[in-house]
């Protein structure tokens, strides 16, 4: 197994749902954390709470100067950075492609695909000069399966599936380990978000069917990167017992 106890981990998205409960796995196993996000009152709150060194970084992944500015004002105990959750992200809007917000598409691509890359390229070339390392993105079963008006949302997060598989080859021969994980449905504020706030119609999401939780997909992060260092895990495709891919739909006349 690799051991966490002398790793530092940073964790983008770590104010909520997946992000928040991978800090937790991370701290059980020992490592060190940086937690960022934009609502650092959140990580603050985290932090308290975890018996783990721990560096609270405001973040929005949308600025690559913050990305910068976070990354060079990080303290000496916490620059050599061993694990970097991909994590932030999210879905806005869920309508058809001629009627979806372009705002809302833009954002996604933004926080989804350049501050992922942006975050990755920037943390990279210290992992090959430390010659260890492991990224872990955070991609989506939507990303593999496509469905109705998950557009941009879906294409996403096929980048950041291609991306995580395209970086395997890139770090070939470099004792750099990349995961890409795939979850389906987890109860998180991610429907919120995605509704701009509608509690109520989030709510509708999860009704009725047992979604995975944030520990869930915590609990595949902490598996992947406490595997043995000849052992890279790919990728982990994930949904609730009930959710599945059910194949090609037809629309009939009348
Ligand atoms: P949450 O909404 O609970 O958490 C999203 C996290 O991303 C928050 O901590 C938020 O922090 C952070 N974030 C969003 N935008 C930015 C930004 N511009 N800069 C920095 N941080 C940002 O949702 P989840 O935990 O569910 O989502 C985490 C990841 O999991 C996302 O990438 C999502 O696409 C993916 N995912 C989620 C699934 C689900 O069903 N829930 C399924 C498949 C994948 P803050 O607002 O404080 O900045
Ligand atoms: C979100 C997963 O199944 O709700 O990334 O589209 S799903």
């Amino acid at each position: 197994m690799t051991s966490l106890k002398i790793k530092i981990a940073l964790i983008t998205g770590a104010s909520s749902g997946i992000g928040e409960a991978t800090a937790h796995a991370l701290a059980a196993e020992g490592a060190s954390l940086i937690l960022a996000a934009r609502r650092t009152d959140r990580l603050e709150k985290l932090a308290g709470s975890l018996k783990v060194p721990t560096h609270v970084a405001a973040l929005d992944v949308c600025e690559p100067r913050t990305i910068e500015a976070m990354l060079a004002g990080l303290p000496k105990d916490f620059r050599d950075i061993d694990i970097l959750v991909n994590n932030a992200g999210l879905a806005l809007g869920l309508s058809t492609a001629d009627a979806a917000e372009l705002d809302d598409w833009n954002v996604m691509i933004d926080t989804n695909i350049k501050g992922l890359v942006t975050m990755t390229r920037l943390v990279l070339p210290g992992m090959k000069q430390r010659g260890r390392g492991h990224i872990v993105n955070i991609s989506s079963v939507a990303g593999t399966y496509h469905y109705p008006s998950a557009n941009v949302y879906g294409a996403s997060k096929a980048f950041v599936t291609y991306f995580s598989l395209a970086l395997r080859a890139d770090l070939l021969g470099a004792p750099i380990r990349v995961t890409n994980i795939e979850p389906g449905m987890t109860e998180t504020e991610f429907s919120e978000v995605r509704f701009h706030g509608d509690k109520d119609r989030a709510g509708l999401v999860y009704q009725n069917i047992e979604p995975l939780t944030a520990g869930d997909i915590a609990e595949s992060i902490r598996w992947a990167v406490t595997a043995p260092p000849h052992m890279n895990v790919n990728r982990i495709e994930i949904m609730p017992t009930m959710q599945a891919p059910a194949g090609i739909t037809v629309k009939r006349k009348g």
